[in-house]
């Protein structure tokens, strides 16, 4: 079946969404739509993750009972993703009861099988990260992500048998170089798989310590863990095991993570899906941190960028352009509106903004508005019909693999040859020697070009490339359109159509 299915993490409700969360949302809906323009049938899920201390916490902070603390920051959320003008087909919390009831029935799974166990534990639990320390791993004493002391806990608890996971795990990603993405985090595992450290997981709380959570079908005086709890939402948001979104969708799944979670979802999760007997997921996907002023964003830190502030400041596309194109997938990249603007200014206004409207007034002056009928190429347009081609197919090959920032470079590639092209072919000077039919052909071969550059520009600006399919004469049908023709013939474009008067599409900001 040709399905596409991608993730987000389910994000926690202790903190107010910002820029890092909007990013991979954002990722996640231009990679759907990307698909659905090839041809597939593409969906994204996403959601919120509510149970576990750090929850609890924030809502003591906030003077807030916990279950309604969740619901307000989960609504947040919710209400966020459409205003970036992104579609999530399900959002996922993880209070839903047809939730709780996924994870027991796993659990249960898990248990019969034996792959769970009770035993004695202590360690250093850091409330922060959810989760026990050795000695070896805490940095002078403190946690290594929190820089706090974390407090040493004794108690008796459920454990999943991670460990004798390892080998097959190891072959696993070994044999399969997609499975997870860019190659330096399946480096990062191998190297810890590698180091032979792979510990039972700890994987229950006694409510005597934590009664926010999903309890233990085998043993009420327990909740669980909120990873394992958590991780389960992606199959519980399409239906759960066996139901018809989880055959549909299910043997196609594919993570969007950033590299903080690497290990619960290229470690605990595999393991736990094999344990449960439900196939793997295809392939996890890796980003790295946006940072402020060099450190990571994060709520604890105080250096938040809040989307919707920057999306009313600079238009919503130009700020989703921007995430894609500055961010080398799988690297840091650092947000300031210094950048923001200067990209905004140098690709949108310039390059993309100047294109659409010196060559749409041309045509507005030079063919009453219509698209012109082409007729017959000189070198320069099989030249250039040339370089689209190959710009496109590059274009969908690296989007295809998650190389936003190159693939809209491949594309810029070809706008910026447009404009070059529009200064060699002139058209001024054959309107003024009237030589109507070169000046069809050139105009014609412009417009058919930033009808596929548009076309090609949805998934990441999908209401400018609708603005910009207006200019053109069209109305922009997502379900209709292909893109695997586009890189391979031209004409599309109906000579005769008439167009609306140009507007400016990406205004110079200063
Ligand atoms: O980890 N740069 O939730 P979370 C880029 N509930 N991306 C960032 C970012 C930044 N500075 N900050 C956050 C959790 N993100 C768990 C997940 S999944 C079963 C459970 C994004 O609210 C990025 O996608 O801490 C990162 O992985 C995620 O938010 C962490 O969100």
């Amino acid at each position: 079946m040709n399905t596409f299915f991608l993730t987000t993490p389910i994000y926690y409700v202790n903190s107010h969404p910002h820029l890092g969360h909007a990013y991979t949302t954002i990722v996640a809906d231009a990679m759907t739509r990307f698909q659905r323009l090839m041809g597939r049938d593409a969906i994204f899920i996403t959601g919120t993750d509510e149970h576990g201390d750090k929850i609890v916490q924030a809502a003591e902070k906030a003077g807030q009972e916990v279950g309604a603390f969740s619901t307000v920051i989960s609504a947040e959320f919710r209400a966020l993703w459409p205003q970036l003008n992104t579609r999530p087909a399900a959002f996922i919390r993880t209070t839903d009861p047809e939730h709780k009831r996924l994870v027991q029935e796993f659990l249960h799974r898990v248990h019969a099988a034996g792959d769970i166990y009770f035993g004695e534990y202590s360690g250093h639990y850091c409330y922060g990260c959810e989760r026990f320390y050795t000695d070896k791993e805490l940095e002078g004493g403190l946690c290594p992500q929190h820089q706090v002391k974390p407090d040493f806990i004794s108690e008796k608890n459920y454990f999943f048998r991670m460990s004798r996971h390892q080998e097959w795990l190891t072959r696993h990603i070994r044999d399969n170089p997609d499975f997870i993405q860019p190659e330096r985090y399946r480096t990062e595992v191998l190297t810890l798989l590698d180091s032979g450290i792979l510990d039972d997981l700890c994987i229950s709380r006694p409510k005597t310590r934590l009664t926010w959570g999903i309890e233990l079908p085998f043993d009420s005086r327990y909740v669980c863990y909120v990873w394992f709890d958590a991780l389960l939402s992606y199959i519980s948001a399409i239906g759960g095991v066996g139901s018809a979104g989880y055959e549909r969708y299910w043997p196609q799944a594919q993570h969007l993570v950033a590299k903080d979670i690497l290990k619960p979802h290229a470690i605990f999760w595999p393991t736990m899906l094999r344990a449960g007997g439900v196939p793997l997921y295809r392939r996890l996907n890796v980003h790295g941190y946006w940072l402020t002023r060099e450190t990571k964003m994060s709520k604890s830190l105080g250096n938040i960028v809040t989307p919707l502030d920057m999306a009313a400041r600079y238009g919503l596309d130009a700020f989703r352009y921007f995430l894609l194109r500055e961010m080398h997938f799988g690297s840091d990249a650092n947000f300031s509106e210094e950048g923001l603007v200067a990209r905004l200014n140098a690709d949108l206004a310039n390059d993309l903004g100047n294109l659409f409207s010196r060559v749409l007034s041309m045509v507005s002056r030079y063919c009453a508005g219509a698209v012109p009928a082409p007729a017959g190429d000189t070198d320069l347009e099989s030249a250039l019909k040339d370089l689209a081609l190959e710009c496109l197919a590059n274009f969908q090959a690296l989007f295809d693999a998650y190389r936003f920032s190159q693939a809209l470079e491949s594309l810029w590639e070809l706008v910026r040859a447009l404009n070059k092209y529009v200064d060699s072919a002139a058209p001024w000077t054959l309107a003024k020697k009237g030589d109507a039919k070169r000046l069809g052909t050139v105009l014609y071969t412009l417009l058919e070009c930033m009808r596929k550059t548009a076309l090609h520009l949805w998934p990441v600006m999908p209401e400018k490339a609708e603005d910009m399919y207006r200019q053109l004469g069209l109305v922009f049908q997502a379900d209709t359109v292909l893109l695997p023709r586009e890189k391979e013939s031209f004409g599309l474009l109906n000579a005769g159509l008439p167009l609306p008067a140009p507007v400016s599409l990406f205004p110079r900001v200063d």
